[in-house]
C-alpha cells in the first residue's frame, strides 16, 4: 500500500497519526506529495486523486482511496486493534458524531479562515474572501469554547476513551499554529486534554 501524504498538512496527518496510534505506520509505503510546490495538481497525482487532494491511498490491488476519514476506515478494517472508531453500534454512533462535529464545525471552519486569510494559501484560494475568513474564524472559535465546555467533565472526546475524534481534535489544535493560534493554550480544559494527548505519544 502506498500513502501519498504531505507532513504538516492537517488531512494527511489525520490519516499517519492515525496509522500510528495503531502501531501500524510501516505497512505502508509513504510518498510525499509537496502541496506548496503544488504536485498534487500534476497529471500523475491527479491519476490518483482527481480531486488534486492529500492524502491518498493506493492499494495493492491498484484501488485508490481517498478522503481521510475514508482512508482511517479502511485501516480500522484491516488493523482492528487498538479500536479507534467504535467496538458496537452505540459507540461507532458516538465517536462518529463527534469526529464529524470537530471535523466539520472546528477543522473544516479553521480551514477556511486559513485559506481565506493567510498570505500563503493565496496560491490555491482564488479568489481568498475577508468576510469568509471572518466569518470562518468566529465559527472555529465558538466551536473551540464548545469543545472546552465539553472537555470539561469528558477525558476523552467521545465514548470516554481514546478514539478518531482525539486525532482529529488534537490534528486541529496543531494546526492552528498557522494562524498563531493555541485554543489549547487559552482554554483550561482543552488544554488539560490536549497534554494528555500529547502524552500519549501517538503524535510521533
Ligand atoms: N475532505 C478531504 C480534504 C483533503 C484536503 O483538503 N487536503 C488538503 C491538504 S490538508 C489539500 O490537499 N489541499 C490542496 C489544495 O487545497 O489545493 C479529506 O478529508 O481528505
Amino acid at each position: 500500500m502506498k500513502l501519498y501524504h504531505s507532513p504538516q498538512a492537517p488531512n494527511p496527518d489525520r490519516v499517519v497519526y492515525f496509522l500510528r496510534a495503531k502501531g501500524k505506520l510501516d505497512a505502508v509505503e509513504l510518498q510525499e506529495v509537496s502541496i506548496m510546490k503544488q504536485e498534487h495538481k500534476q497529471p500523475d497525482y491527479r491519476e490518483v486523486s482527481p480531486f488534486a487532494q492529500v492524502p491518498a491511498l493506493v492499494l495493492d490491488d491498484g484501488t485508490n482511496i481517498t478522503e481521510s476519514r475514508a482512508i482511517c476506515t479502511y485501516f480500522e478494517g484491516i488493523f482492528p486493534e487498538p479500536n479507534l472508531m467504535g467496538r458496537d453500534p452505540k459507540e461507532k454512533a458516538l465517536i462518529e458524531m463527534w469526529d464529524r462535529r470537530v471535523e466539520l464545525m472546528f477543522f473544516v471552519q479553521f480551514a477556511g479562515w486559513f485559506r481565506n486569510a493567510h498570505p500563503m494559501m493565496a496560491p490555491l484560494e482564488v479568489p481568498q474572501s475577508a468576510e469568509t475568513a471572518a466569518k470562518s474564524e468566529k465559527a472555529a472559535r465558538k466551536m473551540a469554547e464548545r469543545l472546552d465546555a465539553h472537555l470539561a467533565t469528558h477525558d476523552f472526546v467521545a465514548a470516554d476513551r481514546f478514539s478518531i475524534a482525539d486525532i482529529t481534535l488534537y490534528i486541529t489544535c496543531g494546526f492552528a499554529r498557522v494562524m498563531k493560534w493555541s485554543p489549547h493554550n487559552e482554554l483550561p480544559n482543552l488544554g488539560r486534554w490536549h497534554a494528555a494527548m500529547t502524552e500519549r505519544g501517538f503524535a510521533g
